[in-house]
């Protein structure tokens, strides 16, 4: 997969040359490229903010470089994400989705947002990864490369952890242990050390019900 980024803050993306995406980067599985939307504009001063029309408080971005900055990189293979508050929520369902793109172009705003009309001409889709607001799209870029980049084959070990985990059931995660057998006066639930794979098979999904029922019993009514 090949994930394009237009920022104005491309430094910011050094985060994902460590761990397994940027293992996945080295091994040529996923191809990542940032953009600065700067370099892009046209003005004296490489000026990337414009006053709204009607007015109100704040700027938008300016449309010249935004716009030029995508088509840039666009092609027929590119769905094209622009990372909003407004957008719709991201969910593993999603993610799952995306997996399958070719190539991905995220936008990623600041300011006030940016003008309609290049969401109208540009944009394939709105994502926000929650509802709140933060300084601007990069973080929630890399929020979205970085579960993406777990259905990238070769960046987890196996395609197992990736199903049985959080979210592919609408289940939380049971709790898990490891050594010491006792920490700090606290036991290792004994069903776990029988080596009975049944009981604790049982034990991990009653665990995980009552997790669910107890902090997200919105999962637990979801279709997907
Ligand atoms: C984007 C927040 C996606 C949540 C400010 C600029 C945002 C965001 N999801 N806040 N973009």
């Amino acid at each position: 997969m090949k994930i394009d980024i237009l920022t104005l803050f491309p430094e910011m993306f050094e985060a994902l040359n460590h761990s397994l995406i940027g293992k996945a980067q080295e091994n040529g599985l996923l191809e990542i490229n940032v953009k600065n939307i700067r370099d892009f504009s046209k003005d004296k001063h490489k000026k990337c903010d414009d006053y709204p029309f009607g007015g109100g408080a704040g700027m938008l971005m300016s449309v010249q470089p935004l716009y030029d900055s995508i088509m840039s990189v666009k092609n027929e293979n590119s769905y094209v994400i622009y990372l909003s508050p407004s957008g719709n929520t991201l969910t593993q369902k999603k993610v799952k989705e995306l997996s399958n793109k070719q190539n991905l172009v995220l936008v990623c705003g600041h300011y006030e947002g940016i003008d309609q009309r290049v969401i109208d001409l540009c944009i394939d889709e709105e994502i926000s990864i929650g509802d709140y607001v933060l300084t601007g799209g990069e973080l929630p870029a890399m929020v979205l490369i970085d579960a993406i980049s777990r259905y990238v084959p070769s960046v987890l070990h196996s395609a197992e952890s990736v199903e049985e985990e959080s979210f592919s059931n609408n289940l939380l995660e049971y709790p898990q242990y490891t050594r010491p057998q006792v920490f700090q006066g606290l036991e290792v639930p004994e069903v776990l050390l029988s080596g009975h794979h049944e009981n604790i098979r049982k034990w991990r999904l009653e665990q995980s019900l009552e997790k669910t029922k107890k902090v997200r019993p919105d999962l637990l009514k979801k279709e997907d």
